[in-house]
């Protein structure tokens, strides 16, 4: 904790004041600093957290009760007998959420106001707790940031083939090499999601031909990345209140295709990247806020998904007419941040 002065500096001032709610609202404030120094976000939450402890450590140390319920005319004569004293030196007004508005007292539940002789033995003591409350709220509001900020970080789904692995290509590639004698269908002059229909079109038996090239051993792993997906997603994974998922589907004919795509995502992303994988046929019971997806029609079985499923630009959808409702990526170089943002507001 890099502030220790600071907090002595605020015993000090409370020394002057005499005053044990001062001394609190000062260690509140102090830590308030310490988290708005290292912390930009959640400051609300901060303030709930870091009051509720702090109140409860500065409570153990001073048997205070805080009395903000109440107005002044309200507290009964026994009430304002017994601690007259203090509430004629605690006239103020706090300014946080707990004591906002109660510009009353906080008394002594037994009776004595704690003196500046009484605060000076206590002080190592203070500051022990403090330090040690500091740490201990910060790793409960880390706990409490990741699990109910999560309704607010930004979940973001990407699919793999065709936005950050190169299936279109590799596919190709692998087709002509295989069959070098068979027609084939150039990237340029490829319609519609499925290569297997397009190539069943060219003629019957190239549907099975086209098939056997992605169900081949090694085909997912030697996929190659497609330009600045891998970078991107390593940076969008890096960005604050950001989630990024992988989100794509095996094919059906098992053996490979899933062992494989891990093993991509591995190679390209990284092994702590195997933590965001979501292998699924069906997208739509994926919760997220955007779904990057070169697949025109994201069907399943939940007709509204929570995602907005931006239309990532590929061979096969790049003809197809625009749609104002939906909005596209044209290629990693095109603004994901930008979209990205639109989803925070
Ligand atoms: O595993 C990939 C390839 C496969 O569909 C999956 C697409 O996954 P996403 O990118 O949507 O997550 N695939 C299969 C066929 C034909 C099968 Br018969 C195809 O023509 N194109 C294609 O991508
Ligand atoms: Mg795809």
């Amino acid at each position: 904790m890099y502030s220790v002065s600071l907090l002595k500096d605020a015993l000090n001032d409370s020394f002057t004041c005499n005053c044990v709610s001062k001394l609190t609202v000062l260690c509140y404030n102090w830590l308030l600093s310490w988290a708005a120094t290292n912390v930009s976000r959640h400051q609300s939450q901060w303030n709930n957290i870091i009051w509720r402890r702090l109140s409860s450590c500065v409570l153990a140390i001073f048997p205070v009760k805080v009395l903000n319920e109440k107005p002044a005319s309200e507290i009964n004569n026994e009430t304002t007998k017994r601690f007259g004293r203090v509430y004629s030196k605690q006239e103020r007004t706090f300014d946080h959420p707990y004591l906002r508005g109660s510009d009353r007292l906080i008394y002594l539940r037994d009776t004595e106001l704690i003196t500046l002789p009484a605060i000076m033995p206590l002080l190592p003591r203070i500051l022990r707790l403090v330090r040690q409350e500091t740490s201990s709220i910060y790793c409960h509001w880390r706990c409490l940031s990741s699990m109910s900020s999560s309704a607010k970080k930004l979940r973001v789904l990407v699919d793999m083939d065709g936005v950050i692995a190169d299936f279109e290509g590799g596919f190709l590639k692998k087709y002509r090499a295989r069959y070098p004698n068979e027609p084939f269908i150039t990237l340029e002059d490829r319609r519609g999601f499925w290569v297997s229909t397009q190539y069943g079109q060219l003629r019957s038996d190239l549907c099975e031909k086209a098939i056997s090239i992605w169900e081949s051993k090694d085909f997912f792993t030697e996929l190659e990345p497609l330009p600045g997906g891998v970078e991107a997603v390593k940076e969008m994974a890096k960005m604050e209140n950001t989630d990024v998922f992988i989100c794509t589907s095996p094919i059906k004919f098992y053996n490979h295709c899933p062992y494989e795509k891990y093993a991509w995502v591995e190679k390209h992303l990284g092994p702590d990247f195997l933590e965001q994988i979501i292998l699924t046929r069906d997208k739509t019971v994926v919760s997220g806020d955007i779904l990057i997806d070169d697949k025109p029609d994201i069907l399943g079985v939940e007709p509204n998904p929570t995602w907005e499923h931006v239309l990532f630009t590929a061979c096969h959808n790049k003809h197809m007419p625009p749609c104002p409702s939906r909005r596209r990526l044209l290629s990693w170089a095109d603004d994901w941040k930008g979209i990205l943002e639109s989803k925070r507001r």
